[in-house]
C-alpha cells in the first residue's frame, strides 16, 4: 500500500534548534486548533512507523451495532484499541481480529499527539488510544460524538494524511448547524474542552490522488480512553 524508502530514522524533535517554525494555526471553536502542516517535518519516519502498526493490526471495515458495515476501514494501536460489532462500541487492549494486544504505540505517534496537544494549551496529554481510519474517495463518516472515552477532561488530536477532506464540525446537539473544515496532508486538529463532545463527521472524500498516499486519506485520533 505505502511503498516508500525511509532515509531519516524515526525520532524527530519538533523543538530541536534546527526545526521548522510552527505552521499556521486556524482556531475553530473555544478549544479548537487546527495547526496546518504541523505533521509534515515528520512524515518521512511517520509513514513506515505506520506501516509496521499496520503489519500487527490490518485495517478492516467494522460492522455497527446497527447492522451497517462501516465504509471507513479502522485500526488502532496503543493500549487500547476502538472496536465495534452487533454488541457495542467499546475500548479493550486486545485486537479481537488477532486475539493479540494492540499494537504499542509507536513513540513518534506520541512525541507528534503530545507536542500538538502542548500547542494547543494542554500540557502532559498522554494518549492510550490512537485510532486509525482509512478513507478512499467516496467513504464518509456520519456525524457523531466520541464519547466512549472515560478521559473527556483530555483533548482528542487529529493527524490527517493522504488526500484531503472537508470536515464537518458542529455543536453539542445532532441538529445544530455544521461549518465545513479543509483538511490536508499533515494537519494536525487538537480539540478539548468544551469543544470535546461536539458532533463531527467527514464529508464524502472526493475521487483525488496524493503523490505518497495514493487514492486514500488515513487519519490518526490520540485519545485518553481509560
Ligand atoms: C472535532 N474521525 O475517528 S478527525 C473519529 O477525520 C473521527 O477520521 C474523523 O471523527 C476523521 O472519531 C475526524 C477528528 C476531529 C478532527 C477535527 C475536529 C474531530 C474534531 C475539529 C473540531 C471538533
Ligand atoms: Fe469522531
Amino acid at each position: 500500500m505505502m511503498q516508500l524508502k525511509s532515509t531519516t530514522p524515526a525520532t524527530f524533535d519538533l523543538f530541536a534548534d534546527d526545526a521548522p517554525p510552527l505552521p499556521a494555526t486556524e482556531q475553530i471553536g473555544p478549544c479548537s486548533f487546527v495547526f496546518r502542516g504541523f505533521a509534515l517535518p515528520m512524515v518521512e519516519p511517520l509513514l513506515p512507523t505506520l506501516e509496521a502498526v499496520l503489519a500487527q493490526a490490518p485495517f478492516r471495515n467494522m460492522v455497527t451495532p446497527g447492522g451497517h458495515i462501516m465504509s471507513v476501514a479502522l485500526s488502532s494501536c496503543g493500549e487500547f484499541g476502538w472496536t465495534t460489532d452487533r454488541r457495542g462500541y467499546k475500548y479493550s487492549r486486545i485486537d479481537p481480529q488477532s486475539g493479540q494486544p494492540w499494537p504499542a504505540m509507536p513513540e513518534l505517534f506520541l512525541k507528534l499527539a503530545q507536542a500538538a496537544a502542548d500547542a494547543a494549551g494542554f500540557a502532559d496529554f498522554i494518549p492510550d488510544a490512537c485510532l486509525i481510519n482509512r478513507y478512499i474517495p467516496g467513504t464518509k463518516m456520519s456525524l457523531h460524538q466520541d464519547k466512549d472515552e472515560l478521559g473527556l477532561q483530555w483533548p482528542v488530536v487529529s493527524v490527517s494524511l493522504g488526500i484531503p477532506a472537508r470536515f464537518l464540525f458542529g455543536g453539542h446537539a445532532r441538529s445544530d448547524a455544521t461549518t465545513k473544515v479543509p483538511l490536508f496532508h499533515g494537519d494536525v486538529v487538537v480539540w478539548g474542552g468544551e469543544d470535546r463532545l461536539r458532533y463531527h463527521g467527514v464529508m464524502p472524500i472526493k475521487q483525488a490522488e496524493h503523490a505518497q498516499l495514493g487514492e486514500q486519506r488515513i487519519n490518526f485520533t490520540f485519545r485518553k480512553a481509560r
